[in-house]
């Protein structure tokens, strides 16, 4: 049984349709200030590892926007929380080259073990508007042609997702051990 540490319950619903059997738990880690989702998911895979004895995942996730130079990256947390998705659709009026992508950075580790790593991506638009109530977080405003993730029920985003891919590889990893 693998515990999936996140706070996030749109995450592990999408996980756990991947993996079947998993476990949340809302146990928290410091989410360093770091240029790479890579730096921050080992960071918080060092602390989680340490406080439990279980097979442990954790994961994470940004939205890199090519005209915001990346923007808001792994501040994509700090920056829903703050301007949320009304604030990124201001960021970007007027502005025409709306491809920006979806990046997932999944974590794993058994006690004893060195941590494996596996990254998912997803390229689309920032939309005109928000679109949807499905999903979470930036889900209303990435779009795959005209329709938007938060249009999506979650069987038809896990085909496509950042996050379904990254955990498919870390599945097919495990399953090949
Ligand atoms: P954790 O407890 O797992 O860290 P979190 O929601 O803080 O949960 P992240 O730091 O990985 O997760 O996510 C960064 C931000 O990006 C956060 O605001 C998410 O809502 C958003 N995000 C991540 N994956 C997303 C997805 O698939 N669709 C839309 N927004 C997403």
């Amino acid at each position: 049984m693998i515990y999936f540490v996140t706070s996030n319950k749109g995450k592990y619903a999408e996980a756990q349709a991947i993996f079947g059997d998993l476990i949340q738990r809302d146990i928290g880690y410091a989410e360093i200030q770091a240029d790479t989702l890579e730096e921050v998911a080992a960071c918080g895979m060092k602390e989680v590892a340490a406080r439990l004895q279980e097979p442990v995942m954790l994961e994470d996730a940004g939205l890199f926007v090519e005209a915001l130079q990346g923007f808001p990256g792994v501040y994509s947390a700090y920056v829903q929380k703050t301007i949320g998705n009304a604030g990124i659709l201001r960021l970007m009026q007027g502005i025409e080259r709306r491809n920006a992508f979806f990046k997932s950075v999944v974590a794993y580790a058994e006690p004893g073990m060195q941590p494996v790593m596996f990254t998912g991506e997803v390229h689309g638009q920032i939309g005109f508007e928000a679109r949807g109530k499905k999903g979470f977080g930036y889900d209303p405003i990435f779009y795959r042609g005209n329709v938007s993730l938060a249009e999506m029920d979650l069987v038809e985003k896990n085909k496509i997702s950042h996050r379904a891919a990254s955990m498919r590889a870390l599945k097919k990893w495990l399953d090949s051990r």
